[in-house]
């Protein structure tokens, strides 16, 4: 099986380039309330630059920026109050940072807003699928990641079905890409991202990984999001905050599979373990 290019490509993240020729790490910032224990409260931006700032010393390529939980069974979040959450964390980290800042949003308000203030990637959990978002987001020029998701989180996990889910979900990001290439945002700017645990059972979940392969082979660069996922849950039948080593599994899954980016709470961990996954698909480090 092919799993990785020997040279993947340069993705165009705005004043950073990211080197897609080995699994990179992406570490989760949220600026939720229920996210941190000083609830009502946001996370102050030096406190945010501080969380981001040991993630990157630990091996985080790109901080993803998230402004509304997207967990199951998570309430929308207005415009007024995802921007009043994520634009002063934004305006800190972006100039501040030496690795790109994604922003993980659906709303094409705070695509511009993100990208004003130097954001250098646009996750959609929605796949641009909002009114407006596919025009706002060609706007940035900014690269942007497609992701899968069945439903809306607040009902996503009541009783999603499927057919065969790999052929849905690929033909629905084909869809998308076809869409995103007419509003002007061409291939170099996509990633795929099949969306674990969005509208998604256990079994779909595992089929889904098992078969990433036919993800990667689309040519778009893939990212994955398994980090501490009811998916890594029901198998070690672990809970949420003793789900690293399963995380981790996970990761390694991906990678070695051919995903580009992975998308992790637990930064060291990830990255020891990306590290490891490179050096055997790229043929090893010298002796
Ligand atoms: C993801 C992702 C994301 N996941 C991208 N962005 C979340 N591109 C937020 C559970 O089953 O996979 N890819 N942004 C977090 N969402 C969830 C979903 C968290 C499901 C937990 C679960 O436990």
């Amino acid at each position: 099986m092919e799993r990785q290019a020997e040279q993947g490509p340069l993705l165009d993240c705005g004043r950073h380039q990211l080197d897609l020729s080995a699994p990179r790490v992406m570490g989760i910032l949220n600026v939720t309330p229920d996210s941190f224990s000083d609830g009502g409260n946001f996370l102050r931006p030096e406190t945010a630059l501080q969380r981001a700032r040991k993630m990157v010393d630990e091996g985080a390529d790109i901080i993803d920026v998230g402004g509304e939980s997207t967990r199951p069974g998570a309430i929308p979040v207005p415009l007024a109050e995802e921007l009043r959450r994520i634009m002063p964390v934004l305006e800190v980290l972006c100039p501040q940072l030496p690795v790109p800042v994604s922003v993980d949003t659906s709303k094409p308000e705070v695509m511009r807003a993100a990208a004003q203030v130097g954001a250098g990637l646009l996750n959609d959990i929605n796949g641009l699928r909002a009114d407006g978002a596919l025009e706002a987001a060609a706007e940035t020029g900014l690269p942007v990641c497609l992701m899968h998701m069945l439903g809306r989180p607040q009902t996503m996990q009541d009783d999603p079905r499927y057919g065969n889910v790999t052929q849905e979900i690929l033909e629905f990001l084909m869809q998308r890409v076809a869409a995103c290439e007419a509003a002007g945002i061409g291939r170099q700017r996509l990633l795929l991202d099949p969306g674990f645990g969005f509208g998604k059972r256990s079994v779909h979940n595992y089929q889904l990984l098992r078969e990433l392969d036919q993800f990667v082979a689309t040519g778009l660069p893939v990212l994955v999001g398994m980090s501490r996922k009811g998916m890594v849950g029901q198998a070690t039948n672990k809970p949420a905050a003793e789900r690293l080593h399963g995380s981790v599994a996970a990761a390694v899954m991906a990678a070695t599979f051919g995903a580009r980016i992975i998308r992790v709470h637990d930064v060291a961990a990830t990255r020891e373990a990306m590290d490891f996954v490179a050096a055997v698909l790229s043929g090893g480090v010298a002796d």
